[in-house]
């Protein structure tokens, strides 16, 4: 079936969308685009299981993290709720010698890597830089900076050509996350020429959340985002976002080209943001209730539930554990989270510079300094 003339249930994008579970829990054997390209996938039953634990495991922890700052434990949070499917399914999908470039939302991304989930709390918490060894898990710092990682990734992917390791089934490749409003930057444009002309072994992932903030998607573009790819060269599809199984498919077969040479792809996981853009923000000043609830109905989580359920791949036994597991990492989280250190304020000059400089140390100096100045009064 072409991409074009597909509608499912109502509920897909004039345009249509890879989907392979709808939003009832029905499996969608394959999906052929109009580049004549076929997405399925071939999970075993345990596979199956396992996407939707970790779907409910990284949704348990970002509802901790929503209460943690509600609590003023954090001083900001950026939630990912609604986009589990996007992000575990394209995290899922990467190979061990793949690196992911995120944005600030990738939560969900990096647990599939394997990183320690506390790892980017001491930013949210404001005690530390919130890092972790990008070398080591494959996947880079969050970035702020709205599209910045796109040029970061696409050097990266041109980077590791030069070196050799592209080219074949066991290469390297590489995957950008962005959202719908990093698609105004100059940043994303900037790479997706330069990926496109050095046919750079990359993805770009975009979530199209259908916000940036409080602007919603007409306000970026005049068509649909996934076809800004054929501007710049190269394929461009456009996905049910709250589909793990579609995330997981096309971002799978979209890496697995770019590592063979075949250059990149533009993916968009068309997904909604359930929650507040960070948690300063308050979405009822600019969308209305009634759209929130129709995104309730597509939920990434209850369809992969509804599927386990009638295909007799899972019972109450199971859910059961899986909540309990999920519960249990997000309590144990909220503990470390409370315990982390309050920095000491000089260490803010630390790390500026891998080898240091004679301006920096002079200036932490001159803080130390000013702070002891202190010592003794109150
Ligand atoms: C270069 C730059 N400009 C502006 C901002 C402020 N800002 C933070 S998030 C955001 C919206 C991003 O929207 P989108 O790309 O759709 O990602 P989402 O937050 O929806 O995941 C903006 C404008 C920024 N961080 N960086
Ligand atoms: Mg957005």
């Amino acid at each position: 079936m072409a991409n074009g003339e597909r509608e499912v249930g109502g509920d897909a994008p004039a345009g249509g969308f890879v989907q392979l579970l709808t939003p009832d829990g029905e499996r969608v054997d394959s999906v052929t685009t109009a580049d004549g390209t076929t997405y399925t996938v071939d999970f075993t039953d345990e596979e199956y299981r396992e996407l939707y634990r970790d779907l409910v495991t990284v949704r348990r922890l970002d509802t901790e993290a929503t209460a943690l700052q509600r609590q003023g434990e954090l001083g900001i949070w950026a939630s990912l709720l609604g986009q589990e499917a996007a992000q575990v399914g394209s995290g899922r999908a990467l190979r061990p010698q793949d690196m992911a470039f995120p944005t600030y939302r990738e939560h969900g991304v990096l647990y599939t890597r394997g990183i320690d989930p506390i790892m980017p709390f001491g930013l949210f918490r404001g005690v530390d830089q919130g890092g972790w060894d990008p070398n080591e898990f494959k996947f880079n710092t969050y970035t702020i900076v709205i599209g910045a990682q796109t040029l970061h990734a696409t050097g990266y992917a041109m980077g590791i050509t030069m070196d050799g390791k592209t080219g074949n089934a066991d290469g390297e490749a590489v995957i950008a996350y962005f959202g719908d409003g990093a698609t105004s930057q100059g940043d994303v444009n900037e790479a997706f020429v330069w990926s496109g002309v050095f046919h750079a072994p990359i993805v770009f992932f975009c979530q199209n959340n259908q916000y940036a903030i409080s602007e919603p998607l007409e306000r970026q573009t005049r068509i649909p985002l996934y076809r800004r790819a054929n501007g710049y060269g190269f394929p461009g599809v456009r996905i049910d976002g709250n589909d793990v199984l579609a995330s997981f498919a096309v971002t799978r077969a979209a890496l697995d080209q770019a590592r063979n040479g075949q250059g990149p792809t533009l993916i968009e996981a068309y997904t909604y943001r359930m929650g507040a853009h960070t948690s300063s923000d308050d979405p009822t000043r600019y969308r209305i209730a009634s759209e929130v609830e129709s995104w309730k109905a597509r939920d990434p989580i209850s369809r992969m539930k509804a599927f386990l359920t009638k295909q007799q791949l899972a019972d109450a036994d199971f859910f059961e554990d899986v909540d309990e597991s999920a519960k249990k990492l997000a309590l144990d989280l909220r503990e470390r989270v409370l315990a982390m250190p309050d920095p000491q304020p000089v260490t803010l000059f630390d790390n500026v510079y891998p080898h240091g400089s004679p301006e920096v140390d002079a200036q932490k100096a001159e803080f130390e300094r000013y702070h002891a100045s202190f010592e003794g009064s109150h």
